[in-house]
């Protein structure tokens, strides 16, 4: 015997990177969504009928996350909308099923693009505080305070 023939070695290499491989997915598999919502605010409701909200969500994970569904005690059905402007110029807005969310991102929602819509809500002044709840898939329901501001200058864009 000459000490372990190429064939033993190239198998003794298979077997560390596989083992290094395994160090690799074991870190993995502890990644996390860290989800923080921020800064929740809306005008008073333009009409009885319907209110529009925004917010900022900041995930600093290393986990991509979903935003799946929004609640709030102040209305009785809550969803997430986007407005596009469709080919006429008109601006339009419907469902968007669910907002993706991705590893180290912020995701805004401002005036004229995505925001949560709540429909009939309680009747809502500047100053009043709402408490709305966030579903995601991975971090679970965040709750947190959106503050009714006057008007549309105090809104982020
Ligand atoms: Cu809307």
């Amino acid at each position: 015997m000459h000490g372990s023939s190429p064939l033993v070695r190239r198998l003794l290499l298979a077997a560390l990177f596989a083992a290094g491989a395994g160090l690799v997915l074991s870190a993995c598999g502890a990644s996390t969504s860290v989800i923080e919502v921020s800064g929740a605010v809306l005008p008073p409701p333009a009409t009885p009928s319907e209110a529009s909200l925004y917010l900022t969500i900041t995930n600093t994970g290393d986990l991509a996350d979903e935003l799946l569904s929004v609640e709030t005690d102040a209305a009785p059905m809550a969803s997430l909308h986007k407005t596009e402007i469709d080919d006429s110029g008109m601006a339009m807005m419907g469902d968007t099923d669910t907002l993706a969310i991705p590893a180290d991102s912020t995701v805004r929602l401002v005036p004229g693009g995505l925001h949560i819509m709540l429909m009939d809500p309680e009747p809502l002044d500047a100053g009043d505080t709402i408490s709305i709840s966030l579903t995601f898939k991975e971090a679970g329901v965040k709750t947190v305070e959106a503050t009714v501001v006057n008007d549309a200058t105090e809104l982020p864009s």
